[in-house]
């Protein structure tokens, strides 16, 4: 038996630990693995002595975090084009979504879908995610909005992370829209989520999570806190799309009830930072969002820097506001749209993202004890990962899975 399964020679690394400042440069590195788990890291000239299955040297490249997609949307049928064009000749989202238009457009195509049909649409999307360094993807059910086809969701999403190798995070979204079936009786939707599609959702283990959409045209504070309540219960942790096209309190909300995370957050207020802070709740910033809708308001960014509130970046994936398969676009747009910095787009993608999918002690950095995925970059600085637009700079991912044969174990 070896002391590792692998020992990667002559690394730049990144290790994006919390601890270290700035990227947590190593320059003349080493990485060990053993069980799927990093055993070692650090100046090569500091390796300890230990003998490795595997020895390879990657000639001087860029090891970073693998990235993670903390927020998408990519299981749905359909696309969403003739929307953008209204909007482009001045019809808002919110106008577009009460004609009957918007989510529930999506959720027409997505119910008419079989499992299959939906499964064969999303992977090439979670592949586009795959090759540009992307080991970890968090899915989204919302365009069901009934037991069937919300279970139909997260099912295909579960199988998508079976057949593609990276790990993929269900979080049941039925709270997306009004379900046509229930116009005029969202209380009703709300207590069908509650009564009979959480508790199987848990029961099964389809989802790693809960999250709602607050917002005027979707379900407010009220059926949002009954829906989270009864998500504690069940053991399932929460997260919020709040206050994206309008402040509706929705930091507040989330972090009220613990969230992971508050998502989009354009119009929160100072006391929405402060109760996220508070709260511990990470802000994932979608910029995909922002530039599709022509958004002009920003996320609160210097407040969510003074109050310490770690900031994620995800690509939102969904036809209708952000029709973008690139967690490297996200990037590069969080720091021209938003202001982010390189190192805080790559920390958004790598430790902070993982923060808000409840995984910070299991990846998301380079340190010992964590999950050995890792991507490998032709680029002389890992701040040219927020800077190049559409180009391929991946060498390799490297999975933990690969390494271990599948074994690598999952919190
Ligand atoms: N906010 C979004 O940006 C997506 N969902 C949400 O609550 C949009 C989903 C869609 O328009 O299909
Ligand atoms: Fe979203």
């Amino acid at each position: 038996m070896s002391d590792w399964d692998l020992l990667l020679t002559n690394a730049s690394i990144a290790t994006l630990g919390a601890d270290t400042p700035g990227y947590g440069e190593i320059s003349d590195g080493a990485l060990a693995i053993a069980g799927g788990r990093i055993a070692w890291v650090g100046p090569q000239a500091d390796l300890p002595s230990g003998d490795a299955a595997m020895t390879r040297s990657v000639s001087g490249r860029w090891l970073t975090p693998a990235l993670i997609d903390c927020h998408t949307h990519l299981v749905f049928a359909g696309e969403r084009s003739g929307e953008f064009e209204q909007r482009l000749s001045g019809a808002s989202y919110e106008e577009i979504a009460k004609a009957g238009g918007g989510i529930l457009s999506t959720v027409r195509a997505t119910r008419d879908a079989s499992p299959d049909e939906l499964f064969d649409a999303a992977l090439p999307r979670v592949q586009a995610l795959i090759a540009e360094g992307v080991a970890t993807v968090e899915i989204k059910s919302g365009y069901g909005l009934d037991v069937d086809n919300e279970l139909k969701m997260l099912e295909v999403a579960r199988r998508l992370g079976d057949s593609s190798g990276v790990s993929v995070f269900t979080t049941l979204l039925a709270a997306h829209a009004i379900p046509p079936e229930f116009g005029g009786r969202a209380d009703d939707y709300v207590d069908l989520i509650c009564d009979k599609l959480l508790p199987e959702v848990a029961s099964r283990r389809l989802a790693d999570a809960v999250d709602a959409y607050c917002e005027s045209i979707a379900f407010g504070a009220p059926q949002i806190a009954k829906l989270f309540r009864k998500s504690n219960e069940l053991g399932l942790a929460v997260k919020l799309h709040a206050d994206q096209l309008s402040d509706g309190g929705g930091a507040e909300l989330a972090s009220h009830f613990g969230a992971l995370s508050a998502d989009h957050l354009e119009y929160t207020s100072a006391s929405g930072v402060e109760a996220m802070a508070k709260a511990g709740a990470v802000a994932v910033l979608l910029p995909g969002a922002f530039l599709t809708l022509g958004e002009t308001q920003r996320p609160p960014v210097a407040a969510l820097r003074s109050n310490a509130v770690p900031i994620a970046v995800a690509s939102d994936c969904n036809p209708g506001t952000s029709p973008m398969c690139s967690l490297r676009t996200a990037m590069m747009l969080a720091s021209r749209l938003f202001g982010l910095t390189p190192l805080e787009c790559l920390a958004g993608t790598t430790r902070e993202a993982a923060r808000a999918l409840g995984l910070a002690d299991d990846r998301g950095t380079l340190e010992i004890g964590k999950r050995a995925d890792i991507a490998i970059w032709n680029i002389s600085h890992p701040r040219e990962l927020s800077y190049w637009l559409g180009t391929p700079q991946l060498a390799e991912l490297l999975l933990a899975d690969t390494i271990t044969g599948g074994q690598t174990t999952r919190p």
